[in-house]
């Protein structure tokens, strides 16, 4: 039987974007699309994810593990031929690494870790289908030159410039250094995945070649993001290298520069429903590169085991 969710993934665009207006409207999707017996998330994990926008496991992987990707992270930092791939995005200003994308598809070592099972599960029971992944990233956030992500919703993003129909999306942080409430760990409003957010600007050309170093357009009106935070705060998700916080496409966040000596290196992957391919981009410019969002390879992920 057709996914009885298909039904709202239509061409229609249900969160029109980057035109004249802003403004908050109401989500039309659930948040979890799974249930309790089909996943490792219990009722109570899944009510606290379906209010909050996200959830954070302090240690889901083992130390041995953890190192090696600790290593390949330092080794892709290194190495010179890194900076010279279209995949690799630098720092306004410093020109030092920011981003490596699509690290699912180039790097051995961390496309295992990306079709983790612990984390496959996970996201097949939010997204209550078989998923694929739309898009992976290192963000380095070296110390002294990691600058900030501003405040933006993801799926305003991938709505608007890479046609993701609708809110059935989930990313997924592993924190491959500590994030401490200084080195400009992920910032989140809870709850505000509730309402999307639309932003003002028509979407330059090209625009991914300036907004992956520093986002200017589909970003929020103050007015907005002050009512967000009133309504649910602001929430800094720190914890141990090793921890994971899944958040919702649609979930406001953002981080701050870090001025500290310490590296704030996350590993990012986004999750998708097979349900929910992307479509033109509903802004109107031609699709994003291949590193940024996927638009072939939509089988459904098979787990990778840790045998693998
Ligand atoms: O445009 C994107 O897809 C990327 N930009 C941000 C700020 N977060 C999601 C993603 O990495
Ligand atoms: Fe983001």
């Amino acid at each position: 039987m057709a996914d009885a969710a298909a039904r709202w993934y239509t061409d229609k665009d249900r969160y029109p974007t980057r035109g004249l207006k802003t403004g908050l409207q109401a989500r039309q999707e659930p948040v979890v699309h799974g249930t309790p017996d089909n996943g490792p998330l219990a009722a109570e994990q899944l009510a606290a994810y379906a209010q909050q926008g996200f959830l954070t496991f302090s240690s889901l992987f083992n130390p041995d593990e953890l190192e090696s990707w600790q290593t390949e992270l330092a080794r892709l930092r290194s190495d010179t031929q890194t900076l010279e791939q279209e995949s690799a995005i630098t720092e306004p200003g410093s020109g030092e690494l920011r981003s490596i994308f699509a690290v699912h598809k180039t790097n051995a070592i961390l496309k295992k870790l990306c079709r983790d099972a612990r984390l496959v599960a996970i996201a097949r029971q939010l997204l209550g289908s078989d998923v694929y992944i739309h898009q992976s990233r290192i963000n380095y956030k070296p110390g002294f030159k990691g600058k900030e992500f501003y405040w933006h919703s993801d799926f305003e993003t991938w709505h608007a410039e890479d046609g993701m129909p609708a809110m059935r999306a989930v990313s997924c942080s592993i924190s491959l250094t500590e994030n401490t409430a200084y080195n400009g760990p992920l910032l989140v409003i809870p709850g505000s995945h509730c309402r999307f957010l639309a932003c003002a600007g028509e979407t330059p050309e090209n625009h991914y070649k300036q907004s992956l170093k520093k986002q200017e357009y589909g970003v929020p009106d103050d007015a907005s993001l002050t009512e967000l935070v009133a309504d649910g705060g602001i929430t800094a998700t720190t914890g141990p290298a090793g921890s994971v916080t899944f958040f919702e496409c649609n979930l406001m966040h953002g981080s701050n520069s870090n001025i500290t000596p310490l590296p704030r290196s996350n590993v990012f992957i986004v999750f998708n429903s097979v349900h929910n391919i992307p479509q033109a981009p509903f802004c109107g410019r031609p699709p994003r590169p291949w590193f940024i969002a996927e638009r072939e390879a939509f089988d459904p992920l098979q787990p990778a085991s840790q045998a693998d």
